[in-house]
C-alpha cells in the first residue's frame, strides 16, 4: 500500500469562519481543495501518530467523498484509528460525544451547518479538538497559515474503504471502526434527563409533539430518541430522512425557514411542543401551541429550572452567552449567585470555560444551547430539557416562559440579518458606524442614552488569549442594547446582522409583539447606520 505524496498550490480563502471552512460545493470540487484543507489541519497537528480521529458529516452532498479522502489521508499522515458514523453520518453534537467517550485525539466535522447543501450550495469542514470542541483560534490560525503556504499533501493510494456497515476494518495499516452514529449519543442523553418522567408524559396520550428535523442529520437521533425511547407517536418526528440537498429546504431552525412547522404549530390542530434543529443537528427552535420562544430566552429558562434535569440538579457552575445574547441570562446568573461569562460569536469561546468548570451550561441567541455534556451546542438535548421541565411542572410552555418573564421581566429580543449584502458596502456601513462612536457618547437618541458605543474585544479568563472586532456594541443606560457585526458563516458576498435588545420589568407591558416594542430601538440603528438605505433593501431578509 502505497502513500502518494500529491503535488499542490496553495488556495486562496481557506481561513476557518465562526466555525469552519464553509465555502460553495463547486469550490471543494475542485481538485485537491478538501485535500489542501485537510493536510493544513494534519500539520498544524503535533503528536497524532497513532492517535484516534472521528469523522462524521450532516449528509450533505459531497459528504461520501469527503469523508473517503480524509479517511486516506488520515492514515497517510499516521493516524491509528478513524472512527467513523456509519456511511459518513454524525451530528456535531455526536461527534463532540464521540471524540470525550473514546479519548480520541481530535475529530472532522463536515457540515456547513445551518446553510443550504447540495450542487450551488455550501459545503463545509471543522476540526474540534480533544475535548470534543471546535479548535480554538490558535489552532484555527496555524490551520489557515498552513494552508497559504502548501505545497503537497500525503494520501494512501487504495480503493474506497467500506463505510455503510458498522464493524472494523484495515485502511493500509490503520484501523477503521464505522459507528452506529446515534447509539452513543442516545445513551449520554439517557443519562441527563428523566426519560421514565418524559415517557409518561407521552403515555397519557394528551400531549402532542412534532419534531421537524429539515431532512437534515437528526432525523435518525430524533425518531430514535423521541419514537422509539420515549414512545413519542410516530410521525411526531417530520422530515426526518437524511437528504444530501435538505429535500430544498435551508435547514436553519427559525421563524422563517422552518416556516412549515410554525405555521402547524400557531395553525388550530398545532401540537403541544415543537421543534426544530438545523443541517448538523446543533441548533434548536422551540415552539408551544402558538407560542414562540426566543433562543435567547430558552437559555435563561433552562438556567432557571436546572434542577428537573437530574444531569444538573446539583447545580451549575456558571453560564455563559455570546455576547449579542439577550442578557435575560444575567439575571437568572444573578438570582442564582453564580456568574454569566459573555463571550463572542461562536461555540469555541465557551470550552475553555467549561473545561475549567466555570460554567454547565450556555446559549447563543442563534439557536444555539448547550451544557458541558459535550463540547458543542446541541439541539435534540435542549429539546429533551425542555420535555423534561413540561414533564416536570406539567405545564405548558407558554406557561414556562410566562412565569419566567413574570419573576425576571421580559429582554424583547430580535434579530435582523441583511444577508448576502455586497462586501464592499458591507465593510464600509460598519467602517462608517464605528467612527461615530466616539462622539456617540452620552449623546441622546430619541429617548434613549447612549452609555457605552464600542467593538466588543473578548480576553479568555483561562488562558488569556485576546480575541479582537468581535462586533460593534451600543449599549443604552437603560441597558437596551443595539449590536452589530458581520457574520463569519455566510458564503455569499457579506451577511451583517442587527442585534436588538429592550428590557422590560412591567408584567403588563410584557406581551408586545417584540418588533413593536423594539421599533425604536430598530429605527435607530438604521439612522445610524443607513445599512437599508446603503445596501438597496427594503429592509431585513431574515427576522428571528
Ligand atoms: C452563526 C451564529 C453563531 C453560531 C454560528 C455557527 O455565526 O450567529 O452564533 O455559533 O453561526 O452555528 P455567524 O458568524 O454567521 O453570525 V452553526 O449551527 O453554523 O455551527
Ligand atoms: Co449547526
Amino acid at each position: 500500500m502505497e502513500i502518494k505524496t500529491i503535488a499542490t498550490a496553495a488556495f486562496e480563502g481557506q481561513k476557518p469562519g465562526t466555525s469552519g471552512l464553509r465555502k460553495k460545493v463547486e469550490v471543494f470540487q475542485q481538485p485537491h481543495y478538501l485535500a489542501n484543507f485537510v493536510q493544513s489541519v494534519f500539520d498544524a497537528l503535533s503528536d497524532k501518530e497513532g492517535k484516534t480521529l472521528v469523522v462524521g458529516g450532516d449528509g450533505r452532498f459531497f459528504n461520501r467523498e469527503a469523508a473517503q479522502i480524509i479517511i486516506k489521508m488520515a492514515a497517510a499522515n499516521g493516524f491509528g484509528k478513524v472512527i467513523l458514523g456509519k456511511s459518513g453520518l454524525m451530528s456535531t453534537p455526536a461527534v463532540s460525544c464521540v471524540i470525550r467517550k473514546y479519548n480520541a485525539f481530535g475529530g472532522i466535522v463536515l457540515s456547513a451547518s445551518h446553510n443550504p447543501g447540495g450542487p450551488g450550495h455550501d459545503f463545509g469542514i471543522k476540526y474540534n479538538v480533544s475535548n470534543g470542541g471546535p479548535a480554538p483560534e490558535k489552532v484555527t490560525d496555524a490551520i489557515y497559515e498552513n494552508t497559504t503556504k502548501i505545497t503537497e499533501y500525503k494520501i494512501l493510494d487504495v480503493a474506497d474503504a467500506q463505510i455503510d456497515e458498522i464493524g472494523f476494518s484495515k485502511v493500509g495499516d490503520m484501523e477503521l471502526q464505522v459507528i452506529d452514529p446515534v447509539k452513543d449519543y442516545a445513551e449520554l442523553m439517557q443519562k441527563l434527563f428523566d426519560f421514565d418522567l418524559i415517557k409518561a408524559l407521552f403515555k397519557k396520550g394528551k400531549f402532542t409533539m412534532r419534531f421537524d428535523a429539515m431532512n437534515a442529520i437528526t432525523g435518525p437521533y430524533a425518531k430514535y430518541i423521541l419514537e422509539d425511547l420515549l414512545g413519542a407517536a410516530k410521525g411526531t418526528v417530520v422530515n426526518g430522512e437524511p437528504k444530501p440537498d435538505f429535500g430544498g429546504l435551508h435547514p436553519d431552525p427559525n421563524l422563517v425557514y422552518a416556516k412549515e412547522l410554525v405555521d402547524y404549530m400557531f395553525g388550530d390542530e398545532g401540537a403541544d411542543f415543537g421543534a426544530a434543529s438545523d443541517g448538523d443537528g446543533d441548533r434548536n427552535m422551540i415552539l408551544g401551541k402558538k407560542f414562540y420562544v426566543n433562543p435567547s430566552d430558552s437559555i435563561a429558562v433552562l438556567s432557571n429550572e436546572f434542577w428537573n434535569a437530574p444531569g444538573y440538579n446539583r447545580g451549575l457552575a456558571g453560564v455563559a452567552r455570546s455576547m449579542p445574547t439577550s442578557s435575560a441570562l444575567d439575571r437568572v446568573a444573578a438570582d442564582h449567585g453564580i456568574t454569566c461569562y459573555e463571550v463572542p460569536t461562536g461555540w469555541k469561546f465557551f470550552g475553555n470555560l467549561m473545561d475549567a468548570n466555570k460554567v454547565t451550561l450556555c446559549g447563543e441567541e442563534s439557536f444555539g444551547t448547550g451544557s458541558s455534556h459535550v463540547r458543542e451546542k446541541d439541539g435534540l438535548w435542549a429539546v429533551l430539557f425542555w420535555l423534561n421541565i413540561i414533564a416536570t411542572r406539567c405545564a405548558s410552555v407558554e406557561d414556562i416562559v410566562k412565569t419566567h418573564w413574570n419573576k425576571f421581566g421580559r429582554n424583547y429580543y430580535s434579530r435582523h440579518d441583511y444577508e448576502a449584502v455586497d462586501s464592499k458596502i458591507a465593510a464600509d456601513v460598519m467602517k462608517d458606524l464605528e467612527s461615530k462612536f466616539d462622539s456617540l457618547k452620552g449623546q441622546k437618541l430619541g429617548s434613549y442614552e447612549v452609555k457605552l458605543a464600542d467593538n466588543f474585544s473578548y480576553k479568555d479568563s483561562v488562558d488569556g488569549s485576546v480575541s479582537k472586532n468581535q462586533g460593534l456594541r451600543i449599549i443604552f443606560s437603560d441597558s437596551s442594547r443595539i449590536i452589530f457585526r458581520t457574520s463569519g458563516t455566510g458564503t455569499e458576498g457579506a451577511t451583517i446582522r442587527i442585534y436588538v435588545e429592550k428590557y422590560e420589568p412591567n408584567p403588563t407591558k410584557q406581551n408586545a409583539d417584540p418588533q413593536d416594542a423594539l421599533k425604536e430601538l430598530i429605527d435607530i440603528a438604521e439612522e445610524l447606520s443607513e445599512l437599508k438605505k446603503r445596501s438597496h433593501r427594503d429592509g431585513p431578509t431574515v427576522i428571528t
